[in-house]
């Protein structure tokens, strides 16, 4: 479970239906071509909770069956309607998954009590692992190392998927918790957390730059951080540019160039602007992607 782990990217057609066949294209590109170790599946990158739950277990599916066994896969289940985020733990378990991921429950202020039940609810009825999903700037959900301690007590609680600045925070996880998985979240950032001796990583921008996610990685667990940094700056770069011309459009508009079919965003998600493709087709070559 140790690793770079791609955040899925979903394709879409006009109507913000599933593009089975680009969706098979797409797990192919990150499994061959990528050479990720595992898929993060429908999480905020896969434009997970703008999906019904029909069309969730439709990607756990389609991804289950073109994995073949051969990369990790991870299912983030996470919903504030706790009775869907069961189900497709069930689902996502019966298909084998090796473990379940739960974004903290986000819109209404829960309390900490709550959230922690709502972990415990989706292990006890599922019986697989969990995977903390920590994005506090996009829930509002930020919790401390008592916190984290509380929901770590429970051994199926296997690690965390830090989407975070804090790197204070993330070292004194990794000093204390030497066992669990922590997997950083922000790809910009990758460089810091494999410096704090992250076991992996899980980002949305892999699905295109994966090989390089990589690099990082493996150039931090040899010391060798110089190396590391050259290969961050050339990946931040390209971030840059992708975060500029809008992330999940661009990421898709690069795999579309290279012959992927991946599909528009669901709405209320704005078209890519098509003015900018000539530059896209330049990162394309430039980034060699
Ligand atoms: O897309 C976001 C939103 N974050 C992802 C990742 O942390 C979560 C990150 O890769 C994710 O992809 C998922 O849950 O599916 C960024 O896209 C990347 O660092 C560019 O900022 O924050």
């Amino acid at each position: 479970m140790k690793g770079i782990f791609s955040a899925l990217l979903v394709p879409f057609d006009e109507s913000g239906d599933i593009k089975e066949q680009g969706l098979r294209e797409i797990i192919r590109q990150n499994i061959d071509k990528q050479k990720v170790d595992g898929l993060y599946v429908n999480g905020s990158s896969g434009e997970n909770f703008m999906m019904s739950t029909e069309q969730k277990k439709e990607v756990f599916r389609i991804v289950s069956e073109e994995n073949k066994g051969k990369v990790k896969l991870i299912a983030q289940v996470g919903s504030i309607n706790l009775n869907e985020a069961v189900a497709l733990g069930k689902y996502a378990t019966d298909l084998g998954y090796d473990s379940l991921s739960a974004v903290t429950p986000f819109y209404y202020k829960f309390s900490f009590d709550e959230i922690k039940y709502y972990y415990e609810t989706i292990i006890n009825e599922t019986k697989n692992n969990m995977i903390i999903y920590a994005i506090p700037a996009l829930t509002g959900i930020s919790m401390s190392l008592d916190q984290f301690e509380a929901l770590f007590q429970n051994e199926n609680v296997i690690g965390v998927k830090f989407t975070d600045g804090n790197f204070y925070l993330l070292e004194r996880l990794r000093k204390k918790y030497p066992n669990k998985l922590i997997y950083s979240g922000f790809d910009e950032m990758l460089i810091y957390g494999a410096i704090s001796g992250i076991d992996g990583a899980i980002g949305s921008t892999f699905n295109i730059n994966g090989k390089r996610a990589k690099q990082i990685l493996t150039l931090c667990q040899e010391d060798q951080v110089s190396k590391a940094y050259e290969i961050q700056h050339i990946t931040n770069d390209l971030i840059e540019r992708i975060l500029d011309l809008g992330l999940y459009q661009t990421l898709k508009e690069i795999l579309k160039i290279t012959g992927i079919d991946a599909g528009v965003c669901k709405k209320p998600f704005e078209a890519f602007n098509f003015e900018k493709r000539a530059e896209v087709k330049k990162l394309v070559s430039t980034f060699n992607l």
